[in-house]
């Protein structure tokens, strides 16, 4: 077992932590490309530096610390949403770093650590690592731009000089990620571990519906061409529509809306709203998205209204590692006896990416009450410190 150091794991945890502080519970403030990430790149790049690796930024902004010739590649990223929790992300990075730190103090294995830029998706679907892996060609970074219109071109200028060029992946020999489950299972079960099998796909797109901005008092209903009222039809006929192909396990979501002008007073003439599905099965993707598109040109022709369709970008499902995860999984029957689990990923990761170029496991440590993507989000430290053990003890099978 890599003889890791849970106090140091736990202080640079807090550490990080503070960089973007949100003063709301244990929340932070990252997103790609801001002030507070950029500084947590900054004050990542220096323990990296500390610990003996050689800091590297890549074009899009992800930090590495490479260990000299082939190594296995650990972490996760440290760019958060909108209202963070503190390990979304975070947890992976600093248990890479902790786990390549004590192990180069041990003389081996060779462990490089990740934090990769944008996993969040404030401009596209994991796009540090789709960029890297190809999943998102070069030539489509160009046109990302976040929900508020700023380019992922001008935001990532803030990061200047430190930009170089992109990491060889065929000098790793694999990529674990550790990371908070973000749902219910581990904590409803009394669960310590999970291991996870597989990361759901994903398909995100901005649909737009216009029809007649006018006054909300003299305006009859029946002239009306509201664009909200378009959205509010085309949400209750898809839920319809997708009755009859979806399983508990599938999920969408409408989670940005932009009404214009957004006025008490005026009839809404165009909204912009993301449509965001997950499921384990590509098919079931495919016949979700054209059900999205026939109901939304549906709605459209029904009500009068134009209708535009965003680039979709999307992320396929994909299994992870069998030799990995039978090794993280020897490793959480001696750290956690009974207490892990193999089990699905319904949240998107970075090792979804990084399973194109590479072998790739992850593994789960229980979120209180399941919550993430929210301030609240938080896990016990004796559940984190379990999960950094299980990894030294794994890393430890992995490297030899
Ligand atoms: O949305 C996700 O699944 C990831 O947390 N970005
Ligand atoms: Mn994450
Ligand atoms: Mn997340």
């Amino acid at each position: 077992m890599i003889p890791v150091q849970p106090e140091r794991f736990l202080k640079d945890l807090h550490d990080l932590r503070a960089i973007g502080a949100s003063g709301v519970g244990k929340g932070v403030v990252r997103p790609a490309y801001s002030e507070a990430d950029i500084t947590a790149r900054d004050w990542l790049a220096d323990r990296l530096r500390e610990a003996g690796l050689e800091v590297r930024f890549d074009p899009m902004g992800s930090v590495f610390g490479l260990a000299d010739g082939p190594s296995l590649l650990m972490g996760s990223h440290s760019d958060t949403q909108p209202e963070g929790g503190w390990l979304d992300g975070a947890l992976g990075v600093i248990s890479a770093l902790e786990v390549a730190r004590a192990a180069r103090e041990a003389g081996g294995p060779a462990v490089s650590v990740v934090s990769f830029q944008d996993e969040e998706g404030r401009f596209g679907v994991t796009t540090g690592s789709a960029a890297w892996s190809g999943v998102l060609p070069e030539e489509d970074v160009g046109k990302l731009v976040d929900p508020s219109g700023v380019s992922l071109a001008e935001a990532r200028s803030a990061m200047g000089a430190r930009l170089g060029d992109w990491v060889d992946p065929a000098r790793f020999t694999g990529f674990v990620e550790m990371h908070i489950e973000q749902g219910p299972v581990l904590d409803q079960t009394g669960g310590k571990i999970g291991v996870v099998e597989a990361i759901v796909g994903i398909r995100d797109m901005v649909i737009r519906f216009e029809g007649q901005q006018n006054h909300a008092g003299t305006t009859p209903m029946a002239m009306r061409r509201d664009a909200f009222q378009a959205l509010s039809t085309f949400n209750q006929r898809i839920n319809d529509h997708f009755r009859n192909v979806v399983t508990p396990a599938t999920v969408w979501t409408v989670g940005h809306v932009s009404v214009h002008p957004n006025a008490h007073s005026v009839v809404p003439g165009k909204v912009a709203f993301s449509m965001q599905w997950r499921d384990g099965d590509p098919e079931r993707l495919a016949r979700m998205e054209q059900i999205i598109r026939d109901t939304a040109s549906e709605v459209a022709g029904d009500m009068g209204l134009s209708l535009e369709f965003g680039p979709m970008l999307g992320v396929e499902p994909v299994a992870m590692d069998a030799t990995l995860r039978a090794v993280l999984a020897g490793a959480a029957e001696i750290e956690t006896p009974g207490k892990w689990r193999h089990m699905p990923s319904g949240a998107l990761h970075d090792a979804s990416n990084m399973a194109r170029l590479m072998p790739a496991a992850m593994l789960f440590v229980p979120s209180i009450g399941g919550i993430s993507h929210d301030f609240a989000e938080d896990t016990a430290e004796p559940d984190l410190v379990s999960g950094l053990n299980v990894l030294a003890r794994a890393v430890a099978r992995i490297g030899a």
